[in-house]
């Protein structure tokens, strides 16, 4: 498949890249190392997301050169999305209109692009886009590198969660090799950059911690006024889940945000036999065996109640 998306993209001249809503590190920072490549192809790339992409990763190199809006009606001969496995997940209009390659590691990818390289045995997107990078043949420099090894070491928790593995490692310690950055630059920037507004919003959150099933579920809980109260405008919760799942006997930790009256995101992390996956399925969303997610309409104690009678049925 690797092979196949190369030729594709040799083959074109004009390419699009997008990455999906709600964008992460990963599909910002596998999206802006594929943008660079491209362009060292001497390809005409154009970057459009729909959705700004939080504090810090605007700071990424060459992030000013996403551009926030739809890509439809421009021409393009092919559109290349990044983590963009469903429709939903773009948050493009008319995408059918085009050529679409989908690279992604979600074994809840929809497959409805028209090629799609999915491989679910990868930690990040970015493992992908780096070995596109071997097989285009283009030189790693030092933004394609810091930006593939934010990718990589954000979707494993700085090469903490269960996801790691022996080739992630190897493909950041490749990265450190051929570009001119170190690890620390990048740690710095993904986990040592916080607001003071962010840490007492924390605070906050972490307040709200309740445990359940013989303190097996952590259940933390984002409420709309936190963001009115404090001068932020969203939220980056990873850290936040952190804490809640650090607790010794934890298994599953449930991170609520409130969306609106009576309607959440829930995002699912788990350890141990307990999949995510099968969690957030039971209400109809998706994502990793360790790190899955949903919305919830309806009272949110029902929604813990519900939620826990799922996890105990996989106990
Ligand atoms: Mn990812």
């Amino acid at each position: 498949m690797k092979k196949k998306v190369a030729d594709v993209i040799k083959k074109a001249n004009k390419i699009a890249i997008s990455s999906h809503v709600r964008p992460d590190a990963d599909s910002i920072g596998s999206g802006l190392a594929l943008y660079l490549m491209l362009k060292q192809l001497g390809k005409k790339v154009a970057y459009y997301n729909t959705d700004m992409a939080p504090f810090p990763l605007t700071k990424l190199p060459s992030y000013e050169v996403i551009k926030i809006g739809q890509i439809y009606p421009r021409p393009f001969d092919i559109i290349i999305l990044v983590e963009g496995g469903a429709d939903d997940r773009t948050g493009l209009d008319n995408i059918e209109e085009y050529y679409t390659i989908n690279i992604d590691h979600h074994t809840t990818s929809a497959y409805d692009s028209n090629l799609n390289w999915v491989d679910p045995a990868v930690s990040a997107a970015g493992e992908l886009v780096y070995q596109l990078g071997l097989e285009l043949g283009v030189t790693f420099t030092r933004d394609i590198g810091f930006n593939l090894y934010a990718a990589i070491s954000s979707d494993t928790g700085s090469f903490r969660y269960s996801n790691t593995t022996h080739t992630s490692l190897k493909i950041a310690s490749e990265l450190v090799k051929e570009c001119d950055f170190l690890p620390y630059e990048v740690s710095d920037l993904l986990f040592y950059s916080n607001h003071l507004e962010k840490v007492r919003m924390i605070e906050r959150v972490l307040s709200t911690l309740e445990l359940k099933l013989d303190n097996k579920i952590s259940i933390i809980y984002f409420k709309r006024k936190f963001l009115s109260t404090l001068s932020l405008k969203d939220i980056e919760t990873e850290d936040i889940i952190s804490f809640a799942r650090s607790i010794i006997g934890v298994e599953v930790t449930l991170f609520f945000k409130e969306i609106d009256d009576d309607f959440y995101r829930i995002s699912i992390r788990s350890r141990g036999g307990i999949s995510s996956q099968k969690v957030a399925k039971a209400f109809k969303g998706g994502g990793h065996d360790h790190a899955a997610g949903f919305f919830y309409r309806g009272n949110i104690e029902e929604a813990k109640k519900e939620i826990t009678d799922v996890i105990k049925a996989q106990l």
